[in-house]
């Protein structure tokens, strides 16, 4: 049935860039070596109980020592650029001291892409900050911000004359208020207002960055990555479900692409969350640095969810604590709402797969804020988690996998030809990788990790994608 109603294959520009994604504490493990100091989250999944089974990123997919072979292995892929982060206590492990041997690592790594004539896309923060900063407040402290600004630098210095593409922040909504509201992410906090001032000041960092980088080096290729769902009212019919999806649409969404392309938080996300924000947080002079202009906006994408300002039902309630492993709701000033199935079949993480929500988001970013701004957009994430069968043979049929990926790039194409400007696209994830507090439990890479041997499988997705990659034609 599939394949009577599979529309005519669509053809991607040549200029489309093909990539794939990962993040330093998810992949490298080294963990202690060459001077690396610990992260909030080796602190995080050493505390009992905070991940699946006790998982910890001591050794992850040890792409610390594997790099070469993963950048072999993204070559004969054919992909033309690999986004990685940063672990920023390898690179200063006191949070101010620079360790020459943990920049080494990065300046190897992207030496080896650049050699494998693939761009090396760097992000600066994906979620592990130094523990020492964390024991100085963190990021619901403003010297944090300022730290950050100092730790662009010190990766500028070391790598800017072969890195060009600047990625400052991986999604800050999951570093503010998963880690500082509801607790299921490092550093495990569970106060409102901290997260309410983690946001703050991880947006103020952003905003040191860029405008430092730019001063710096004008022709670098800014942005940061933020996560988007696309919210709809379970009924649009009720007043209750409207205000739900605004509300959650104002405090994940335009909470962050706002201050970043006018230079404001949304006034409604404000109100929602009167008397939970610390006085004096905001500063003159915060929102402009902010709002710096930028190049590139990444965009990371894994589904759409309907919501409803109604008590939902034990079921619902059930399966939206799931999300998160329960702690305090995340979405501070805005307890009630909840999440309504669509009856869509759902990824091994329980979230339905809607790929035309893909395409309603770049449509929508495009003409909110990009097109005005004269921003590049990129997916810089999209992807999904399955349980995955290991063949006789040794193979891996990921067939679910390979058809959310296609499927999102259909969207992608529809979106592009109504009008976005999007330029890239980067599979979550290359790797089999630690999936956060879901630990190795949950599997995203189109290559298949053996946490036995660690050995390297593609899947039947990557031999796909890398045909992609290749033609620029999505079937
Ligand atoms: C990305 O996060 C990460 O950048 C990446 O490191 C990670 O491995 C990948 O996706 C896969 O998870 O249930 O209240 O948290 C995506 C995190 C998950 C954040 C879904 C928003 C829904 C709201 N997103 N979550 S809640």
């Amino acid at each position: 049935s599939e394949a009577a109603t599979t529309p005519s294959a669509v053809t991607f520009p040549k200029s489309f860039l093909w990539g794939s994604a990962t993040a330093a504490y998810q992949v490298e493990g080294g963990h202690a070596a060459g001077g690396r100091a610990p992260s909030i989250w080796d602190t995080f999944s050493k505390t009992p109980g905070k991940t699946h089974g006790g998982d910890t990123g001591d050794v992850a997919c040890d792409h610390y020592h594997r790099f070469r072979e993963d950048v072999a292995l993204m070559k004969r892929l054919g992909l033309n650029v690999y986004r990685f982060s940063v672990s920023w206590s390898r690179v200063m492990p006191d949070g101010v001291t620079v360790n020459p041997e943990g920049l080494r690592f990065y300046s190897d790594l992207v030496d080896e892409l650049l050699n494998a004539g693939i761009i090396p896309w760097l992000t600066q923060y994906h979620w592990d900050l130094p523990q020492v900063l964390e024991d100085a407040g963190g990021w619901a402290n403003r010297e944090t911000a300022y730290a950050f600004e100092n730790y662009a630098v010190v990766l500028h210095e070391a790598l800017g004359d072969r890195v060009r593409q600047w990625t400052t922040l991986n999604e800050p909504w999951c570093a503010a208020f998963l880690g500082y509201a509801n607790g299921h992410h490092a550093p495990g906090r569970t106060e409102p207002s901290f997260a309410l001032a983690a946001a703050h000041h991880l947006l103020l960092g952003h905003g040191l960055a860029v405008h430092r980088l730019r001063e710096r080096d004008p022709e670098l290729e800014l942005g940061l990555t933020l996560n988007f769902t696309d919210y709809r009212p379970a009924d649009p019919a009720s007043a209750g479900d409207v205000d739900a999806a605004r509300r959650l649409d104002g405090s994940f969404n335009r909470f962050f692409a706002e201050p970043i392309f006018h230079g404001t938080y949304p006034a409604d996300a404000l109100e929602d969350q009167a008397g939970l924000w610390p006085d004096d947080l905001i500063h003159a002079g915060d929102m402009e640095l902010i709002s710096t202009p930028i190049d590139v906006l990444g965009v990371n994408f894994y589904t759409g969810e309907l919501l409803t300002g109604a008590d939902p039902g034990e079921a619902s309630a059930a399966a939206a604590s799931a999300r998160t492993e329960g702690g305090p709701n995340p979405n501070v000033g805005s307890e009630h709402v909840s999440s309504v199935r669509r009856g869509l079949p759902q990824t091994a993480m329980g979230w339905e797969v809607y790929p035309q929500a893909l395409r309603d988001l770049l449509v929508r970013l495009h003409t909110d804020y990009t097109a005005e701004a004269g921003v590049a957009l990129y997916v810089t994430e999209n992807g999904a988690a399955y349980d995955d069968v290991v063949e006789a043979d040794g193979s891996v049929q990921d067939t679910q996998r390979l058809d959310y990926i296609r499927r999102h790039l259909r969207a992608l194409h529809e979106a592009m030809e109504a009008g976005a400007d999007v330029r890239g696209y980067f599979v979550w994830s290359l790797l089999d990788n630690f999936e956060w507090a879901f630990g190795y439990a949950k599997r995203f890479g189109i290559v298949r990790v053996d946490y036995q041997t660690l050995e390297r499988t593609p899947k039947a997705s990557a031999h796909w994608f890398a045909g992609v990659a290749r033609t620029g034609v999505v079937d």
